[in-house]
């Protein structure tokens, strides 16, 4: 059984703005009900990427509950995984890519 990392959510919304972060997984990465519904990213320019099913293999999904929402900021955030659940994100061009994947996934 392959370890298990959790990160808070404080931890992630105080990543700096200017860094750019990979949160990388082998199997499953997997947001936690956020107390607050959001989970707020510094506003700045570093992007943000999850990465989920690091090795390839096919086995790893990207998910979080449908009422809980990623707020960008204006970062670029880029989600990888074999499979993808999100819930909100308030970056308008990700969400019509999200709609047209759910659609047409
Ligand atoms: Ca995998």
């Amino acid at each position: 059984m392959l370890p298990t990392f959790t990160l808070s959510e404080a931890a992630l919304e105080g990543i700096s703005e200017n860094a750019s972060v990979i949160l990388e997984a082998t199997n499953d990465i997997t947001l936690q009900l956020l107390e607050d519904n959001g989970l707020y990213f510094t506003q700045g320019t570093g992007a943000v990427t999850f990465k989920a099913d690091a090795d390839g293999d096919g086995v790893g999904s990207f998910s979080m509950s449908e009422g809980d929402r990623i707020f960008t900021n204006g970062r670029n955030i880029t989600i990888e995984a074999a499979e993808i659940h999100v819930g909100g994100i308030n970056n308008p061009l990700l969400s019509l890519w999200v709609e047209y994947n759910k659609k047409n996934g």
